[in-house]
């Protein structure tokens, strides 16, 4: 499939799952250098161990964000002028069940101010990649995600995380099994939600997140 036909696929579904998108060789050199992180910036409530942009000095991780294969699609999905703005990552040490949530803090916004403050136009869309540094089994653990909701209009005022596992929002659900080395490509604003089915098992995760450039303002003028 060409570059075209996959950000095509992505658009309709809001992910794409890309096999093997790292070499062994990457693989391992991207799994020492996370493990040498140390401690979590923080621990989620369901489990999670998350690591902010800031933990991630080392440059192999470049590698993740100009990973080439990503880039060709997302510069079709998001346009030339998109920008990378944040590494993030995810380990479970034991069993984890994360709630439905989605990943983009302007939509979070938009959704939660009432509908005569909000701005004219909503925001533009956003797009991620999430590496899986360990290989996911329906015997060990999923990611989640109801397929094409990101084209839904109440995806676009609903609070962006539902405290909640059961059923997914907006449609019927899919369970995806990302093996090691493989990268999922999320639309940001897609729910979604990872669950762990078992304890002592490693499932390590980076995410890379990206959006049209001058779309991601952070701060006041
Ligand atoms: O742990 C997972 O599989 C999901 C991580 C996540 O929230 C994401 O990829 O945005």
């Amino acid at each position: 499939m060409t570059d075209t036909e996959y950000a095509e696929r992505l658009w309709q579904d809001g992910y794409l799952v890309v096999r093997g998108a790292l070499s062994a060789d990457q693989l391992e050199r991207i799994r020492n250098a996370y493990d040498a992180i140390g401690q979590p910036d923080r621990r989620a409530g369901d489990g999670n161990e998350v690591y902010t942009h800031a933990s991630f000095r080392d440059p192999v991780f470049a590698e993740l964000i100009r990973h080439p294969g990503v880039n060709g699609i997302l510069a079709h999905t998001l346009k030339a002028d998109y920008v990378f703005y944040r590494l993030a990552g995810h380990k479970t040490p034991g069993a984890y069940c994360q709630p439905w949530h989605w990943d983009d803090a302007r939509w979070i916004a938009y959704g939660s101010l009432p509908p005569d403050q909000r701005p004219v136009h909503p925001p533009h869309v956003c797009a991620h990649t999430t590496f899986y540094l360990d290989t996911l089994t329906p015997e060990t653990g999923f990611l989640k995600v109801p397929p094409g909701a990101h084209r839904r209009p109440e995806v676009l005022t609903a609070p962006a995380f539902r405290p909640d596992t059961g059923d997914a929002p907006f449609g019927p659900e899919v369970k995806l099994y990302p093996a090691a080395g493989d990268v999922v490509i999320l639309i940001s604003h897609l729910p979604h939600r990872g669950e762990n089915l078992v304890n002592g098992l490693p499932r390590r995760n980076i995410v890379c997140l990206y959006c049209p450039a001058g779309t991601h303002e952070g701060g006041t003028y």
